[in-house]
């Protein structure tokens, strides 16, 4: 089985699966393409029936789509329980993650993954205020009720799906209750994040769509990002 993704410091998407893959054991070879260099867009659009990445190939199946992915890996290794094990924990953690996959727009338009950077302030309050809310009363209610650190109390699917978002409340030193900072912690603490975190910071390619800079350059010259 092999995994095909992006950059490690900006591919929010490619992070969720490979999370999953590498907290859960299994057993997986990794390809990495990067989203910039000559012929990038090329390069993904060969491996991946979306022109997007992560893709997932075992054997002649071919998986896009993030939470395609991770289902397939969970109906793979049912005993991982990837999901919570309990059926209404379970409904609550694909509801979190179809959440994540659909929306929280604002704040990933304004606040582009880039686990490396510290941009702390420069994040418009403004402009994210309705998503930090949601993010607040979403994970605060599941961590109540589960008692952390995770969102199910051990790690599961769902906080794969929010890691990204715990590590833009990192860079732009978003607003966050204690109860979102420690979890934030809690992802930042888990083996397999920080695993993907060092080798984020080692790579050399910079994606300029993705830094702040540049959004923020193009979203004033009414370009949006
Ligand atoms: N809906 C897709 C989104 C994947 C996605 O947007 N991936 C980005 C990298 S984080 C990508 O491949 N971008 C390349 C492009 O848009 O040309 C998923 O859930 O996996």
């Amino acid at each position: 089985m092999k995994l095909i993704f992006a950059n490690r410091n900006y591919s929010s998407w490619s992070m969720r699966p490979w999370l999953v893959l590498r907290h859960f054991e299994i057993p997986f070879e990794e390809e990495l393409t990067p989203l910039s260099g000559e012929h990038w867009k090329e390069a993904i659009q060969a491996r991946s029936p979306t022109g997007k990445v992560p893709v997932l190939v075992d054997g002649d199946l071919v998986v896009p789509e993030t939470i395609a992915i991770i289902e397939y890996l969970a109906d793979l290794f049912p005993r991982k329980h990837i999901w919570p094990s309990d059926r209404r924990q379970r409904a609550q953690a694909r509801a979190a993650s179809a959440e994540m996959h659909a929306g929280f727009t604002a704040l990933r338009k304004a606040a582009p993954m880039n686990i490396r950077a510290s941009h702390p302030g420069r994040v418009s309050l403004d402009a994210v205020a309705d998503d930090l809310r949601r993010i607040e009363t979403l994970w605060g209610d599941l961590l109540d009720r589960s008692g952390g650190p995770y969102l199910f109390g051990i790690f599961c699917a769902a906080d794969a799906m929010y890691a990204p978002l715990a590590t833009r409340i990192r860079t732009y030193g978003l607003p966050a209750s204690d109860t979102a900072e420690a979890y934030v912690e809690a992802i930042y603490a888990l083996p397999a994040f920080q695993e993907w975190l060092a080798e984020a910071i080692k790579e050399p390619w910079i994606v300029e769509a993705d830094e702040i800079d540049y959004i923020q350059r193009q979203a004033r010259a009414g370009n949006g990002a």
